[in-house]
């Protein structure tokens, strides 16, 4: 049997990737990151998908980088450049371009990549014992996957050079408390409230939340007067979809809208 390194299954519109490499905390192998790249391509591609789920097998959620994969060898620089443009940059893209709401069902320890994945997600929703890791610092790297560039912007620079420098583990009650994370929930019940928050988010208006992920994208860099400029232009978007006239008739009609995601 060949071993899946990233489970994938569509129920109720939601889409849900588990990275599967249990046994070393779904750490990251260039084999396994091909396969959650294809994982989001598929998701993506599929009109059915209209929200994402992502989560690890097992007792961790990811440790990042799989070092034995990246260890120096005699005389050798390992090709860090490669992996880190190969595996980790096209899986933070692509959680941030998909035009569908991701959450990040975080149920064990985060590190490194692990980490800045899982921040590079709409919503983090993690278990009571789950924790955060910028590890980078204590193998001698500098972070990735797009870690200084959102850390920064969540939880302000004096706090975001602290784990960065330090690698302390930030615990889930910590994370929520500095505004990393959206929610915190018991253990056993993270699945359920993660799928039910997914699925929550593919019975709304799809067009409609890609187009906010644009604009909280661009947010980050555009002044206010190129901001008020996309929001109308996204905003005429929004308001040429079938979804914005099944709303507003809903409305109206004083009933449940019924979105088609188009
Ligand atoms: O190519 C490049 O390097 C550039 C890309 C960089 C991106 C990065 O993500 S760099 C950061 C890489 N990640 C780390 O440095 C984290 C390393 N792991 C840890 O520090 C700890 O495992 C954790 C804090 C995450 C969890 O600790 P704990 O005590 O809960 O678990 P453990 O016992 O350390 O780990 C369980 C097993 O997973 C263990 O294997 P064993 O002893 O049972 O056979 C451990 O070796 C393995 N494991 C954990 N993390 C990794 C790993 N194996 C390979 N790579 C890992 N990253």
């Amino acid at each position: 049997m060949t071993h899946n390194p990233v489970l994938y299954s569509v129920a109720d519109g939601v889409a849900t990737l588990t990275l599967n490499r249990p046994e070393v905390l779904n750490s990251f192998t260039r084999p396994m990151a091909a396969a959650a790249q294809a994982a989001l391509d598929r998701a993506a591609a599929d009109v059915a998908v209209r929200a994402i789920l992502l989560t690890g097998a097992g007792r961790g959620f990811c440790a990042g980088q799989d070092l034995a994969e990246a260890m120096p060898t005699e005389g050798e620089a390992p090709p860090i450049a490669d992996i880190v443009r190969g595996t980790y940059n096209p899986i933070v893209t692509r959680l941030r371009d998909v035009p569908k709401p991701v959450v990040a069902a975080v149920n064990g320890v985060a590190a490194g990549a692990g980490a800045n994945i899982a921040f590079a997600c709409d919503f983090v929703l993690a278990a009571e014992h789950a924790s955060f890791v910028q590890a980078f610092s204590k193998i001698g790297l500098v972070p990735d996957s797009g870690g200084t560039w959102v850390l920064p912007r969540l939880v302000g620079p004096a706090r975001a050079t602290a784990m960065f420098l330090l690698g302390d583990k930030v615990t889930a009650a910590e994370a929520l408390s500095l505004g990393l994370i959206y929610r915190v929930v018991p253990g056993d019940a993270l699945m359920v409230e993660a799928q039910a928050l997914a699925a929550r988010l593919a019975l709304m208006p799809t067009r409609a939340l890609g187009l906010t992920k644009r604009l909280l994208n661009a947010s980050a860099t555009n002044d206010l007067a190129a901001q008020l400029e996309l929001e109308a232009q996204l905003q005429a978007e929004a308001g040429a979809s079938e979804d914005f006239r099944e709303g507003v008739g809903a409305f109206l009609e004083k009933r449940k809208p019924a979105f088609v995601g188009r």
